[in-house]
């Protein structure tokens, strides 16, 4: 090898104050391990000596405690971009610690092409193998790395020996030409190879490799299934049932996506249990766990994501079944896996998971009560403005009934309605097409909301000033107000309020 190998404590002392610094990773796995806790080591002894040390971190999506985590605690991020998940880095945002920018995860890599960020310093990657001339075998995801890559002043590889061979080819690396030069990217199916399975970097900006020896995967799995998943799940899948008998969607089906998280994980256990929905592919951001069995059963034939999103155990029985997997999956940059123009084209039907909706069919994915973050709007913009039927799912109810996701007006709005054609709760189906807004706040109270709510909510409907949306801008934020004041959105009143 012609890179020095360098420890992660020598590689740390690259990343100065100020630099930007991008990761690789899609989600934990993918992410580098070793450098970011010295990072964080080196901020704490230059806090100590009096001296500022901030770096701006700008990554796939959510990364790992290392990056997100052991940074946060050495105060030593001054700007995130573009998702996170991390709970002691939400806590800085939150308090307005550290500047965070949520952004459209398909559309971080060609803004620092377009330079809206300045150059970027360093980039750490985490990878299988890099040879001589620069071509590098990734992780577990892709990201925005292949950018990095190519922006990056200098390169520090962590080579992690946990990651087997026969990865090699599971990557599929595109990078389109930026405007005006931009053609189509030539992805007709999901499963079509656009680029080459390697990610190139000019040997020269590699300052040195880390060798690494983490476990794959990621640590948290996920609670199963309860009675509410279940009931979304099995809602949703009725849903494309009924959609596929009235010829909306073709006999063949549609590629899906599908979010990350529990109910997400429901909604892909019931399609299993479903044999009315033939063998689909998949065209994604996220390789949940279900995936790997869907895959191996035959209930899926194909999938396309940018980041393999599995259990520690679940990673192992992925490598373990390579020779089975190997041509079922693609691993592709965020900017291809979340496309517009290729989701537009296959005819995506997305399905993601939203925080609350209002009547008139807004969707907050992003801030509780407003305000406060929870982790960003992720890659679930570029699927619901481009799908082929955009659908967002959520419990009816939380908290013991206290909170109601559906909600005269949303606090936060990521989606507006103009993208969203279904809301399914555990309650049913909200079908918003060919609605007008009053009849899409009738069909979401009574097909969405919570029976513990409806009353309420037609109550508020009730209270509103005539319009196309009918509002009323004194009452709509009552139940926030209510949950605020009292704990419990019940105890919206809307008897006093003027008309
Ligand atoms: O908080 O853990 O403190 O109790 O939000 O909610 O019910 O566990 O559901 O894990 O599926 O997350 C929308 C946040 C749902 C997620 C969201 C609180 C709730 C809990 C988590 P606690 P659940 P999930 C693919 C696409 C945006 C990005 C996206 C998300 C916590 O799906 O981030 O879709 N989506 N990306 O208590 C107050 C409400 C609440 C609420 C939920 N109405 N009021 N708190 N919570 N609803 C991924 C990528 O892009 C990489």
């Amino acid at each position: 090898m012609i890179y020095p190998i360098i420890t992660a404590e020598e590689a740390a002392e690259f990343v100065k104050n100020g630099d930007n610094v991008g990761v690789s990773g899609f989600t934990a796995p993918g992410c580098p391990k070793a450098v970011a806790p010295f990072i964080a080591a080196k901020a704490r002894r230059e806090h100590e000596a009096g001296r500022e040390f901030k770096i701006n971190i700008f990554s796939g999506a959510s990364t790992n405690d290392f990056i997100d985590g052991e940074l946060t605690r050495a105060e030593a991020i001054n700007y995130r971009s573009p998702y996170q998940s991390h709970p002691d880095l939400r806590k800085a945002i939150n308090n307005n610690v550290i500047h965070y920018n949520d952004r459209h995860l398909s559309e971080l890599s060609q803004e620092f092409r377009y330079n809206y960020y300045g150059k970027m310093d360093v980039a750490i990657v985490e990878a299988q193998s890099i040879s001589d001339d620069g071509e590098i075998v990734l992780g577990t995801s892709v990201g925005c790395t292949p950018t990095w890559l190519m922006c990056a002043d200098k390169v520090i590889i962590e080579l992690n020996d946990q990651l087997p061979e026969s990865i090699h080819g599971l990557h599929d690396i595109y990078i389109p030409l930026d405007p005006p030069n931009r053609r189509e990217i030539p992805i007709y199916t999901a499963h079509d190879r656009a680029g080459s399975p390697t990610a190139h970097v000019d040997p020269k900006k590699v300052v040195g490799v880390v060798k690494t020896s983490f476990r794959l995967g990621k640590a948290d799995a996920f609670t199963p299934v309860d009675e509410t998943t279940r009931m979304i799940g099995h809602n949703v899948v009725q849903f494309l049932i009924n959609e596929m008998k009235n010829n909306r969607i073709p006999k063949s089906f549609l590629p899906l996506q599908s979010g990350v998280g529990n109910i997400a994980n429901a909604v892909l256990d019931s399609l299993e249990e479903s044999d009315e929905i033939p063998p689909f592919e998949v065209y994604t951001e996220v390789m949940q766990d279900t995936f790997v069995k869907l895959l191996l059963h035959g209930h899926c034939k194909f999938v396309s994501t940018c980041s393999l999103t599995l259990a520690h155990d679940t990673m192992d029985e992925f490598f373990a079944n390579i020779d089975k997997l190997h041509d079922k999956v693609l691993m592709r940059p965020s900017e291809i896996s979340n496309n517009p123009e290729v989701i537009r084209r296959l005819g995506v039907l997305s399905m993601n998971t939203a925080i609350e909706a209002d009547i008139f069919g807004n969707i907050n994915s992003s801030h509780v009560s407003g305000t406060r973050l929870m982790n960003g709007i992720g890659g679930s913009g570029d699927f619901t403005r481009n799908a082929y039927t955009s659908i967002f799912m959520c419990p009816s109810i939380k908290k013991d009934d206290c909170i109601s996701t559906i909600v005269p007006m949303c606090t936060h709005i990521d989606h507006t309605v103009h993208s969203v054609d279904i809301i399914v709760t555990d309650q049913g189906v909200a079908d918003l097409r060919f609605k007008d807004p009053v009849q899409c706040a009738e069909e979401i109270i009574e097909k969405a909301a919570h029976p513990v709510y409806r009353p309420l909510l037609r109550e508020y409907l009730k209270t509103c000033k005539m319009g196309h949306v009918m509002q009323n801008n004194e009452m709509a934020l009552a139940f926030h107000v209510a949950l605020a004041r009292e704990g419990d959105m019940r105890k919206a009143d809307f008897s006093k309020c003027c008309k």
